[in-house]
């Protein structure tokens, strides 16, 4: 048996819930009178909610208090969770399901590591709840990517330690907080955006048995 584990970021790696953030925060941002765009959505990937509310209102130049802000999370998040209920299995992202039943059989463990509040609602619509040994989201940090907490509370849980740790991430803030965690990442995405990454793969579908093994051993 390896004594490689692997942690897999959420949005973006196991399914694209960008998407639904971004309809989300755009009729959000109509609403306060201004335009936001799929490209400005970029800088919210992989990032809390609330920091991304702040760097929304930062385009639109609106300042608001703490309690409309919080009204607006709320807001937000509602209408992301009406979308969320939607979902289902055939929203994993391609090779994932290889790759989670390849490391199942070869008796690896593998966990789930990211920002959102909403992992375990994520995970149930699409069927993949039980699959994961452990599930570490927004709910278990207080320090957001690229802090390494969320990296190394899945360790923990995993048992094991971070130097045998593998982190499949889409955002260059879970890059960096692989890395200050002492673990190797995978990138997916733009290669030269996520040039940090110890490996690069332009999509999930490169993220193959194969490759897993050549990793493992
Ligand atoms: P929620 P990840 C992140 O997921 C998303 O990439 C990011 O856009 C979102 O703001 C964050 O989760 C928080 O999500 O509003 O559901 O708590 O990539 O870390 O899996
Ligand atoms: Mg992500």
């Amino acid at each position: 048996m390896s004594k490689k584990a692997f942690i897999f970021d959420l949005d973006g790696v196991i399914v694209d819930t960008a998407k639904y953030h971004f309809l989300a925060w755009k009729n959000l941002a109509g609403e306060l009178g201004f335009e936001f765009t799929e490209k400005q959505n970029e800088q919210l990937k992989g990032v809390s909610r609330v920091r991304s509310l702040d760097i929304l209102l930062k385009i639109g130049k609106i300042e608001l208090s703490q309690e409309e802000k919080d009204r607006l999370l709320l807001q937000k998040n509602e209408e992301y969770l009406t979308y969320i209920e939607k979902m289902t299995s055939d929203e994993i992202l391609p090779g994932i399901p290889a790759v989670l039943d390849f490391l199942e059989k070869n008796n690896i463990v593998f966990a789930l590591g990211s920002a959102s509040k909403n992992a375990g609602l994520i995970l149930e619509k699409v069927g993949l709840l039980n699959k994961f040994t452990a599930i570490v989201d927004g709910n278990d940090v207080s320090k957001a990517k690229p802090d390494p907490e969320v990296f190394l509370i899945a360790a923990k849980k995993l048992k094991t330690e971070p130097k045998y740790c593998i982190v499949i991430e889409d955002a260059v803030a879970g890059i960096e907080a692989a890395h200050n965690a002492g673990m190797f990442s995978i990138g997916i995405g733009d290669p030269v955006h996520l040039n940090a990454a110890d490996i690069n793969l332009r999509n999930t579908k490169e993220l193959t048995p194969d490759l897993i093994q050549k990793i493992i051993t």
